[in-house]
């Protein structure tokens, strides 16, 4: 493959943009090359600047459920346009669309658009701290919920330490109020609320994790963090701003059956443009101003283009019952081929992460937390992330992301992906 004019526009991206990019992960440091510079992408596929094709597995992070550029949204997105791109008022649209999501999520009682996942969680989590009156909150190592300062945390030397910043520039006292647990490790969520009783606004989870690679909830684990924090008082809070309409219409709630008091969602529901969602109890959103006192905003909030395409990727997606069995039995079939070339696989309906796990010990083939997941070995994952691509098979850059599979990916393209994995990890 020639990628020419991508490193042309890679050298002229550099000395303007951090890295080239505007956004870490797509830079490939972890797969040690160059980024490609995306053209146009149609279905499941993308092209680059050089006129390479690859098959899309990325699909944006997420939002790409029913591949690139689905005719019908692309039309009702050019007729949006048509009628003007942002007002600072309220639409009729921004109402059809509360309307869909809470039909698909009932528990999305009360909710307000944003514009990116980022936002959504951090004002869920504002929203949790007025309402209860409570300051600290829980989330767990390899959860990632956007960048918002408070959020860019990682555990402190020990457990029960206070987490530390995972960035520059996050204040010490920022990351001081948020404690860091291990995923599906009721004991260390139990120590850390023990240990701050009565002062846990929220505990902010990602109900199949997706930022670690994919890791799935142990059986139970969710059903105790909605005990644990009911009993607690503390709010239990689900970003889904991955799983969001991907696992399920209904998301995670209706996938795993446990259901939060706040929800976030992304990617999806915007329909790959910039819109992302908060809501849940009414009676925790009625906190927000103006009808509360919880202050949260934005000029491009329910943005009538970005929420026509929300609404048309959600019609289409609520028509059409089999999709979600499409997706899962096509991700079953990759889960397939990478566990039969000696990988770990973990799979929630149409997301999934092969793990290059190291074979050692009891834990050998299991990828259950983030020691687990940071325990891979990252190399042989560069290596097979530059022989798939180079044979036009895209996943994403990065041991720690998910696999996404659109109803684009027809059959016949999941069983070419399967023979190209094989001969990638023979
Ligand atoms: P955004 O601010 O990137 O829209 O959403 C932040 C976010 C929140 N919560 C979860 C569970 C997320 O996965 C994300 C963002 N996901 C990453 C991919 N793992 C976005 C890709 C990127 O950072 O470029």
């Amino acid at each position: 493959m020639n990628w020419d004019k991508s490193e042309n526009l890679f050298d002229r991206a550099l000395p303007l943009i951090p890295g080239g990019v505007n956004s870490p992960v797509r830079a490939f440091g972890a797969v040690g090359r160059h980024p490609f510079f995306v053209e146009k992408a149609e279905g499941p596929w993308l092209y680059d600047a050089d006129g390479n094709k690859y098959l899309d597995y990325v699909c944006s992070w997420g939002p790409g459920i029913l591949g690139h550029a689905h005719p019908r949204v692309i039309e009702a997105v050019q007729r949006a346009c048509a009628g003007g791109l942002s007002f600072g008022a309220p639409t009729a649209k921004e109402v059809e669309l509360a309307e869909l999501i809470h039909t698909c999520v009932p528990d999305m009682e009360m909710m307000r658009l944003v514009s990116s996942g980022t936002e959504a969680v951090m004002s869920a989590v504002r929203v949790a701290r007025g309402f209860t009156g409570r300051e600290k909150i829980i989330k767990f190592a390899g959860n990632y919920h956007g960048h918002s300062d408070g959020l860019l945390v990682k555990a402190g030397s020990g457990l029960m330490t206070q987490s530390v910043p995972d960035s520059a520039g996050v204040p010490a006292g920022y990351a001081a109020q948020t404690l860091t647990a291990v995923y599906n490790d009721e004991k260390s969520v139990r120590a850390l609320l023990e240990e701050n009783h009565g002062q846990v606004a929220a505990v902010v989870v990602e109900p199949v994790a997706a930022n670690m690679g994919v890791v799935l909830p142990q059986k139970g684990f969710l059903e105790f963090l909605r005990r644990i924090t009911q009993k607690e008082g503390t709010l239990l809070i689900f970003d889904e701003v991955i799983t969001g309409f991907r696992l399920a219409l209904g998301g995670a709630s209706q996938y795993t059956g446990v259901h939060a008091d706040l929800y976030t969602f992304g990617k999806i529901v915007g329909g790959g443009m910039p819109l992302a969602v908060y809501g849940g109890r009414r009676d925790i959103m009625s906190c927000v101003a103006p009808l509360g006192t919880v202050y949260q905003a934005g000029t491009l909030s329910g943005n009538p283009v970005a929420v026509t395409a929300g609404i048309e990727t959600l019609k289409i997606l609520m028509e059409d019952s089999g999709i979600y069995e499409r997706l899962d039995r096509r991700a079953q079939i990759l889960a397939e081929a990478y566990r039969n070339s000696g990988l770990t696989v973990n799979q929630a309906g149409s997301l999934l992460t092969a793990f290059f796990t190291p074979d050692i010990g009891e834990r050998k083939g299991r990828v259950e937390d983030y020691e687990d997941a940071c325990a891979c070995d990252r190399k042989a994952f560069a290596a097979y992330f530059n022989r798939m691509l180079e044979r036009g098979i895209y996943v994403a850059p990065s041991q720690f992301e998910a696999m996404f599979v659109s109803d684009a990916h027809t059959d016949d393209l999941i069983k070419m992906t399967c023979e190209v994995i094989g001969e990638c990890l023979a």
